[in-house]
């Protein structure tokens, strides 16, 4: 797959309130957007490190993924991001390995970008992102 970096690391917080001021007074990164992604029922922070950004993920309902997900194991890491070219590519050749997809198909997630996601199941518990600017690589 060769990504090109870590394009983000989502953190599931109780609360993006309660959790941004540690990014920024402690760690002295700046939230440059909150945005909402209704379809995974989540309310997102970004910062960024270097190349990598944190995402920070509020659920917005108690069954969606991150709400489900806090239930069952607090509040933590969630899943790791890698950016990658030709994400369509990608996702045969992972599925062509035997990894378990999530998303058969891309789509649209936060900022803009095609993600899709590969099951924690089949990738040694940590969920697993691809994703790719499109605006970038055109
Ligand atoms: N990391 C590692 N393991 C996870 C996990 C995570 N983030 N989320 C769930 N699991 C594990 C559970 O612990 C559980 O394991 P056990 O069977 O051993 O107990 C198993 O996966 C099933 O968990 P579940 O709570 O029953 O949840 P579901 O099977 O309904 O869904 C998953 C799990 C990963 C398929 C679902 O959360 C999903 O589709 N995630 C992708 C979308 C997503 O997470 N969106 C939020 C972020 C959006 C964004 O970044 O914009």
């Amino acid at each position: 797959m060769k990504p090109t970096h870590i394009e983000h690391i989502g953190i599931a917080v109780n609360s993006l309130a309660e959790a941004i001021p540690f990014y920024e007074k402690v760690l002295g990164l700046k939230c440059y957007s909150i945005e909402e992604v209704a379809e995974q029922k989540v309310k997102t922070a970004f910062f960024m490190v270097g190349q990598t950004k944190i995402e920070l993920l509020e659920s917005t309902d108690p069954e969606g993924p991150v709400g489900k997900f806090i239930e069952k194991k607090g509040e933590g890491i969630h899943h790791m991001a890698f950016a990658v070219e030709n994400i369509e590519e990608r996702l045969k050749e992972a599925e062509a390995a035997g990894v378990k997809l999530i998303d058969m198909q891309p789509r649209r997630g936060a900022e803009g970008l095609s993600i899709a996601f590969l099951h924690p199941k089949s990738t040694f518990g940590v969920l697993t992102e691809l994703c790719e600017d499109k605006n970038k690589s055109k």
